[in-house]
C-alpha cells in the first residue's frame, strides 16, 4: 500500500504529458521560426524526414510508393508528427518526476535534429542552429508550464483525484501552486504560440512568395520547333481511359524533397563540367534566348508498378541537352552524365542518350507554362526512354560529364540500378475494377508504352485462351504512349481474368512478373472482370 500512496496519481502524469506536449509543440515551432537563418532545411522536423528519406533502402521506398503512391511524403510526416508527439509527452511525465531525465531526451532530440540537419545537401554552418534553438524553446516551455503543475490531487477515500475540488489554489510546503485552470491556460497559450510560430516560420523560410513571383511574371519565348498538334485520334475514344495529354495538376510528383525548392530563376545556372574539353555554365537568360524546342514525352517513375499510375504524358519545352554538351565538348572516356539538382539529388544518364538525336531537354515549360515548382521550376531534365529516376531530374543546376565506373547516383547507392531504360507497359483501364460488366460485347482499352521505341502492337488475352489484337489509337510519337482498345465479342457470364500485353520493335513486353526494384515492375497487368 506504500508504494501505491507514493506514485503520483494518473492525472498529474496526464497533466505533465500535456505539458510536453506543449512544450514539443513550442520546440517545433522555435526551430521553424529559426528556419528563416538556414532555408527550409534546417528546420528541424524538415531535417529529421530528409535524413530519414536519404537513408530509405529501396524496399522501404518502393513499399511506401506502393502503398501510399504520391501521397508518401504526407504519410512520412504524420508520422514524424505523431514519434515527435509521443517522446514529447514521454519528456514531460519525465521530467515531472526528474526534471533532468526529462530534460536529457529533450536536449538528445535536439542534437540529433541538428545533426540530420547538417547532413542536408544545401547545410551551411547555421544549419544546426534551429533544431538547438528549437530544444531551448522546448526546454524553456516544458520548465515554465511544469511549475505551473496544479497541487497533486488528494486522495480521498472513494472521491479519486478530483475529490479536493476541481478547480481550487492549493499550498504546498507553504509554497502556493497554482489553480488547474491556470494551467491549462498556460499549456493552450504555449501550444497556440508554437502552432503559429510554425505556420509563420514555414510561410517566410520557404521563400515560396520569391519564386512563385518570379513565376507568374515570366514570359516564355515561343518555341524554335514547335511540336506538331498531336494526330487527331491519339484518344481511343472509350470513355474512362485515361487522357493521352496528362493535365499538369493530375502529373503524378516523385521526389526526396520534403519541401519544395524554391529557385530564382534571375539566380539560376547550370555548370556542366567533369571530363569536358571546357566547363560551360549558362544562365535564365541565355538559356531562355537559345533556341528551344518542343516535344511530347512520356514519363515514368521506375516505381510505378504493373498497372499503376505513375506515368504521365506532357508537352515540354526546353533546350536539347546535346547543345550545351557540344559547347563543352566531352572527352572520349566519358559514357555518363551525372545530373544534380539544388537540393543534392542526382540522377546517372548515359551520355549517349542525351547526345544520339531524341528530345532530350533542359526543360523549362510543361504545357505551355513555366514548371509548376514541385516538376522542377525554373528548369529540370526530361530524357524519352528512362525512367525519371536517371533522367529526370528537377531544379537542376549541374551537369558533371563523367563515368559509369567512376560515379554513382542518388539511387544508386540505395540499391537501385545505375541504368534504367523504361520497360515496354501495359495496363487495363477499362473496365475498371469492380464495374458492372454485362455479358455480349464488352469494350476494353487501356494504355502502352515503350518510350522512344514505340508500341507496335497491343494484345489481350481472356483465360488462357489465344492472345487477340487490339485496336491501336493514333500514333503521337515514339516517345509517347499510346491507347489501344479492343471489342471483347460475346463476353460470357462468369468470372474471367484479362491479360494485356505490348509489343515494341523488339517483340512483346515480357511476361516475367518482377517489382520495381532495383529496375522497374515487369509481367502483365491482368484484371479479374464477373461478368453478369
Ligand atoms: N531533384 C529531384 N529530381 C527528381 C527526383 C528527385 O527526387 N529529386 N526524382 C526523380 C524521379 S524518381 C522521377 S520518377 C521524376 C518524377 O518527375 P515528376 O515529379 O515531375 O513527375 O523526377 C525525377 N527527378
Ligand atoms: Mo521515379
Amino acid at each position: 500500500m506504500r508504494a501505491l500512496a507514493a506514485r503520483p496519481p494518473r492525472g498529474d502524469d496526464a497533466r505533465a504529458a500535456a505539458a510536453g506536449l506543449a512544450a514539443g509543440t513550442a520546440t517545433v515551432g522555435v526551430g521553424a521560426l529559426a528556419a528563416v537563418l538556414t532555408g527550409p532545411t534546417g528546420d528541424p522536423l524538415v531535417a529529421v524526414g530528409g535524413a530519414f528519406v536519404d537513408a530509405t533502402p529501396p524496399w522501404l521506398k518502393d513499399w511506401a510508393v506502393a502503398t501510399f503512391g504520391t501521397a508518401d511524403k504526407l504519410v512520412l510526416g504524420i508520422g514524424e508528427v505523431v514519434v515527435l508527439a509521443v517522446l514529447a509527452a514521454a519528456a514531460g511525465v519525465l521530467a515531472r518526476r526528474r526534471w533532468a531525465s526529462g530534460a536529457v531526451l529533450v536536449v538528445a532530440l535536439g542534437g540529433l535534429a541538428a545533426l540530420a540537419a547538417t547532413t542536408r545537401p544545401d547545410a551551411g554552418v547555421l544549419a544546426p542552429a534551429p533544431a538547438l534553438l528549437g530544444a531551448g524553446g522546448g526546454l524553456l516551455a516544458l520548465r515554465t508550464l511544469l511549475a505551473r503543475l496544479p497541487a497533486p490531487a488528494r486522495r480521498a477515500p472513494a472521491g479519486g483525484p478530483e475529490a479536493s475540488g476541481p478547480d481550487r489554489s492549493d499550498t504546498a510546503g507553504g509554497r502556493v501552486v497554482p489553480d488547474r485552470r491556470t494551467f491549462l491556460r498556460a499549456t493552450a497559450l504555449v501550444t497556440a504560440a508554437g502552432v503559429v510560430a510554425t505556420v509563420v516560420g514555414r510561410a517566410v523560410a520557404s521563400g515560396a512568395r520569391g519564386a512563385a513571383a518570379a513565376r507568374a511574371s515570366l514570359r516564355l519565348p515561343p518555341p524554335a520547333r514547335p511540336a506538331p498538334p498531336p494526330p487527331s485520334g491519339v484518344d481511343v475514344g472509350v470513355a474512362g481511359v485515361e487522357p493521352w495529354a496528362t493535365p499538369v495538376a493530375d502529373f503524378y510528383r516523385i521526389d526526396t524533397a520534403l519541401v519544395v525548392p524554391q529557385v530564382d530563376p534571375a539566380t539560376w545556372r547550370l555548370r556542366v563540367h567533369g571530363l569536358v574539353e571546357r566547363e560551360v555554365e549558362i544562365g535564365w537568360d541565355e538559356l531562355l534566348a537559345a533556341d528551344l524546342v518542343e516535344a511530347w514525352v512520356t514519363l515514368a517513375c521506375v516505381s510505378n508498378p504493373v498497372g499503376g499510375d505513375l506515368v504521365g504524358n506532357q508537352r515540354w519545352l526546353g533546350l536539347p541537352v546535346r547543345e550545351v554538351l557540344a559547347r563543352a565538348m566531352p572527352t572520349t572516356e566519358a559514357d555518363m552524365v551525372l545530373s544534380r539538382s539544388v537540393d543534392g539529388f542526382t540522377a546517372s544518364t548515359p551520355l549517349e542518350a542525351l547526345t544520339d538525336g531524341r528530345d532530350a531537354l533542359l526543360a523549362v515549360a510543361m504545357d505551355g507554362a513555366p514548371l509548376p515548382p514541385e516538376h522542377g521550376f525554373p528548369v529540370r531534365l526530361v530524357v524519352p526512354g528512362l525512367y525519371g529516376y536517371v533522367s529526370a531530374t528537377k531544379w537542376v543546376t549541374e551537369l558533371e560529364v563523367t563515368r559509369f565506373d567512376r560515379a554513382d547516383a542518388y539511387w544508386t547507392v540505395r540499391g537501385w540500378s545505375p541504368r534504367g531504360p523504361v520497360k515496354t507497359q501495359s495496363r487495363i483501364e477499362v473496365p475498371r475494377p469492380g464495374a458492372d460488366v454485362r455479358a455480349g460485347d464488352v469494350v476494353v482499352a487501356g494504355t502502352a508504352w515503350a518510350q522512344h521505341r514505340g508500341v507496335t502492337q497491343v494484345q489481350v488475352r481472356v483465360d488462357d485462351g489465344p492472345w487477340q489484337d487490339a485496336d491501336l489509337a493514333a500514333d503521337g510519337g515514339v516517345d509517347t504512349w499510346r491507347q489501344w482498345r479492343w471489342r471483347w465479342p460475346d463476353a460470357p457470364a462468369g468470372r474471367h481474368v484479362l491479360s494485356v500485353r505490348a509489343w515494341d520493335p523488339d517483340g512483346p513486353q515480357t511476361a516475367v512478373p518482377a517489382g520495381a526494384v532495383p529496375d522497374g515492375a515487369s509481367g502483365y497487368d491482368t484484371l479479374v472482370v464477373e461478368v453478369a
